[in-house]
């Protein structure tokens, strides 16, 4: 995945939207097939063939393995157990099958079963390949043992597949459940700056809008892994380097000791679509970034710092968006609880304002004091923006695009961010008429999304609605429409609805 050119990974996205992972897995277990049969044929000619087959895999799996950016000399392993055991299976194989089914002999139905027997006692044909056979019994004991090799053939066969199958997703999950049994028994402290409890009115109390806080269930996810990195507490360390003076590695349980602060905070994927649910808002428990870097202190040069995860994702955040005092976090909660694995256990980086590539690194390992001209993360080096605060948007969530509504009063609501600006204003126009200013709901920061709602008359017909906002620097929301790429995607969301 690492190594596919830009170009392809944007088409498979851009096909599969967010089941290219599905896609690439699919694909994975195609060429696999291919490539085994391949090997297979190869390996009816001369065993030997067959074995190098295996072997060019195994190395070019032992190649992948170590070159991981996390690798460590035990990496390779694994891969050199399965192109041992793929050998060894191979071998096994190739010896349950008798030669004569590589080289069907001249005159022998090839698998007709007994009236083989009967052609072969009239041509006395000699079988190549297995000694000399001759005499109508050898021959007939011979078929015989073609019946049971194939029989055996295909019980092995069969038997490894599904030994594969059940062992693969077996490991995987009982590695999981110590990683879920660590993360179960982390006690996470109580901040020393605790999120103020929510108003009422964060909510416009209008149903169909995305609730304030999105629950942890519903939080969208984005990332690169193929299978979620699991990582217990106890093997985790953040290392902060690079252009600094100290540098410090820090374990979870000296992260935990620090002092922790709560906040909620709205994070955006920039492949948001206007209109798009790539984004949510939780309650996320950290220490302060500021807090770190303030110990470690960086290099006045130091104008990026390169979050690098366990499975080797980078990203560029500026440093100073993480020190001018807004809450940059390395978080250990979301609502309440231990990180969820998918969304980072044990320890990610949330920044309010910036979208989620340049800013919210999961499964942290490390933050290198570097510079944007010394280095480009993962996303940047695929040509997305290397600066990405994120834009001023706003969303309609009831009525839903299409309805069918009756005439009178409709409640139109949904949501609007500018994170870390906040949204001061959003309007909704009908067909092109008039802005219409909204009603705000209450929120605890500029660094979350704002409800928003606005009653409409209804007048039947069909309706064009669209909504834009302004954030607290006066910028209002761009109509002109932009795609996602390079730094999120621009426009307004409209919608249109039939009114009875
Ligand atoms: N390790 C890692 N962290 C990552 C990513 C990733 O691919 N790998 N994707 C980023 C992107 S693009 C986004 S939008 C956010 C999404 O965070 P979430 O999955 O918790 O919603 O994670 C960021 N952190
Ligand atoms: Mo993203």
């Amino acid at each position: 995945m690492d190594a596919a050119p830009t170009p392809v990974k944007e088409f498979a996205v851009a096909v599969f939207y967010t089941y290219d992972k599905l896609a690439l897995q699919a694909g994975i277990v195609l060429v696999l097939a291919v490539f085994a049969a391949f090997i297979g044929v190869l390996a009816m000619r001369r065993l030997r063939y067959g074995l190098a087959g295996v072997a060019v895999f195994g190395v070019i799996g032992v190649l992948a393995a170590a070159t991981r950016p996390s690798a460590t000399w035990a990496y390779p392993l694994p891969t050199m157990a399965g192109a041992l055991a793929a050998a060894g299976l191979l071998v096994l194989l190739r010896r349950t099958l008798p030669r004569r089914a590589a080289v069907p002999a001249q005159g022998l139905g090839d698998d007709t079963g007994p009236d083989t027997d009967v052609a072969a006692q009239g041509t006395h044909t000699p079988v190549r390949g297995v000694g000399s056979p001759s005499s109508d019994a050898a021959n007939s004991v011979l078929d015989g043992a073609g019946q049971t090799g194939r029989r055996r053939f295909l019980a092995l066969a069969v038997g490894a597949l599904g030994s594969a199958a059940v062992a693969v997703p077996g490991g995987r999950r009982l590695w999981a459940q110590r990683v879920a049994a660590a993360r179960a028994a982390v006690v996470l402290p109580s901040p020393s700056s605790p999120a103020a409890a929510l108003p009422a009115k964060v909510s416009v109390g209008v149903p169909g809008v995305a609730p304030f806080v999105t629950s942890t269930a519903d939080f969208y996810r984005i990332d690169t892994a193929l299978t979620v990195p699991q990582m217990e507490p106890k093997d985790w360390r953040v290392t902060i380097h690079g252009r600094v003076k100290r540098p410090l590695t820090l374990t979870y349980e000296q992260l935990l000791a620090r002092p922790m602060v709560e906040r909620y905070i709205t994070l955006a994927c920039v492949s948001n679509e206007v209109g798009g649910e790539l984004l949510g808002n939780a309650r996320w428990l950290g220490v302060p970034i500021k807090d770190l870097l303030d110990e470690v202190e960086p290099d006045d040069s130091a104008d990026q710092v390169v979050s690098r995860s366990v499975d080797g994702y980078t990203a560029g955040t500026p440093t100073a968006a993480l020190v001018d005092g807004r809450d940059a976090l390395l978080a250990v909660g979301m609502n309440g609880e231990p990180l969820p694995v998918e969304h980072g256990f044990p320890v990610r980086m949330v920044v309010p304002g910036l979208y989620g590539y340049v800013s919210a690194t999961k499964w942290l390992t490390e933050l290198e004091l570097s510079r944007f001209s010394d280095f480009s993360a993962y996303w940047v080096r695929r040509d997305y923006a290397a600066l990405a605060p994120v834009k001023t948007q706003s969303r309609i969530d009831t009525p839903a695009a299409g309805r069918r509504l009756e005439q009178g009063l409709v409640m139109v609501a949904g949501v609007a961010w500018a994170q870390h600006r906040g949204v001061s204003a959003v309007e909704v126009r009908v067909d092109d008429g008039p802005w219409q200013q909204a009603q705000l709901a209450a929120v605890p920061s500029v660094d979350t999304w704002r409800q928003w709602s606005w009653p409409w008359q209804a007048t039947p017909g069909e309706h064009r609605l669209e909504v834009r906002a302004t954030d607290n620097t006066g910028q209002v929301q761009t109509g002109r429409v932009h795609e996602p790429l390079p730094d999120g995607a621009t426009g307004r969301h409209t919608i249109k609805v039939r009114v009875a």
